[in-house]
C-alpha cells in the first residue's frame, strides 16, 4: 500500500501544468477527451468581444493510447506577436510543436497540428495591453498508421488515362502515414499523351517531402 501511495505521489509532481496559475481562463485547468472531438475557444466571446489582458491558460487534450491528437485553428485574431497560442507534444511544455499568433484569420490559414504520442497541451497566452478577438482551435484524435505501406496508383478506367496516388491506405478515414516511409510511383507511358499532375489534399509533417520528377512540382515541409 505504501509504495503505492508514493508511486502515485511520484506520478503527480510530473502532472503538468499542476504548479502553473492559471488567469482569466473559461475554467481551471481543462482535461479534455480529444476522442470526442469538440472545440477550444480564448474567451466566451470568441469573434465578438477582446480576450482579457494577462491570459495564462492551459488545455490538455487526451486521446487513448495508440491515437494521436489532431487540431486545426478554425478562428484566428491575436494581438501578434505578443498574444500566441502554443501547442505542445504531450503532457509538459519541454517539447513544442508550435507557436500560432496572426493578428487575423485571413492572415493565416491553419494546417492541422498532430502529436506524436496520444497528448497534446494548449496554452494560451496574452500580455498586459492590446486585446483582440481571440481563437478558436478545433480538435479530435486520429489513428497512427498501422503500418508503412505505401498507397497505390489506381486508373479510372482500363486505358489508364487518368487515375489517383494516395499516399498510404487509410488515407482518406483520417489516419496518419507512418515515419521513415520512402514511397516511388511510378506511372506508366502511355503512347503519343504526356501527364498533368494535380497535388490535391497535402498534408506532410516536418521534413516529409513529395516530389514529382520529369516535371517541376516539388512540395515540401510543414502539415497543411
Ligand atoms: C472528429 O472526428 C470524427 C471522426 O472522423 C468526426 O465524426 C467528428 O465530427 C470530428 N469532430 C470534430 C469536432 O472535428
Ligand atoms: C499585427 O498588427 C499590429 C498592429 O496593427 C502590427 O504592428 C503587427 O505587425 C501585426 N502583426 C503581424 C504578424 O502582422
Ligand atoms: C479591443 O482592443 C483593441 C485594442 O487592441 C481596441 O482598439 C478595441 O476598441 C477593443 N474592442 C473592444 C470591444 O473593447
Ligand atoms: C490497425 O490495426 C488494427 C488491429 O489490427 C485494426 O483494428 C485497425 O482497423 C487498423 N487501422 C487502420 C487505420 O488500418
Ligand atoms: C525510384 O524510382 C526511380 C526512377 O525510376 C529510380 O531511379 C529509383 O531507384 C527508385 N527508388 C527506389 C527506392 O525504388
Ligand atoms: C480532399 O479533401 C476534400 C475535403 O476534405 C474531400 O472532399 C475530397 O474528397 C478529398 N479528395 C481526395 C482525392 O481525397
Ligand atoms: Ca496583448
Amino acid at each position: 500500500k505504501t509504495t503505492l501511495a508514493a508511486w502515485l505521489r511520484c506520478l503527480c509532481l510530473v502532472d503538468f501544468p499542476a504548479n502553473v496559475q492559471q488567469s482569466n481562463c473559461l475554467g481551471g485547468l481543462q482535461r479534455l477527451s480529444a476522442e470526442a472531438g469538440g472545440e477550444i475557444a480564448s474567451h466566451s466571446g470568441v469573434g465578438t468581444t477582446n480576450y482579457s489582458s494577462n491570459s495564462q491558460c492551459y488545455w490538455q487534450l487526451d486521446a487513448p493510447p495508440g491515437k494521436r491528437v489532431i487540431v486545426r485553428f478554425t478562428y484566428m485574431d491575436l494581438e501578434s506577436p505578443n498574444d500566441r497560442v502554443t501547442l505542445y507534444d504531450g503532457l509538459t511544455t519541454s517539447a513544442e510543436i508550435a507557436v500560432v499568433s496572426a493578428n487575423d484569420s485571413v492572415d493565416y490559414e491553419s494546417p492541422r497540428f498532430v502529436s506524436s504520442a496520444n497528448i497534446l497541451t494548449v496554452n494560451f497566452y496574452s500580455n498586459s495591453q492590446f486585446a483582440r478577438k481571440g481563437f478558436r482551435l478545433e480538435y479530435n484524435a486520429t489513428v497512427s498508421a498501422n503500418s508503412s505501406a505505401c498507397g497505390s496508383v489506381t486508373f479510372d478506367d482500363a486505358s489508364s488515362s487518368s487515375g489517383m496516388i494516395v499516399s498510404h491506405p487509410g488515407y482518406d478515414q483520417n489516419s496518419l502515414y507512418a515515419a521513415s516511409m520512402y514511397c516511388n510511383w511510378t506511372l506508366p507511358s502511355v503512347s503519343r499523351k504526356f501527364y498533368q499532375l494535380y497535388v490535391g489534399n497535402v498534408s506532410l509533417g516536418n521534413g516529409d517531402c513529395l516530389s514529382v520528377n520529369q516535371g517541376t512540382a516539388s512540395v515540401t515541409g510543414g502539415s497543411s
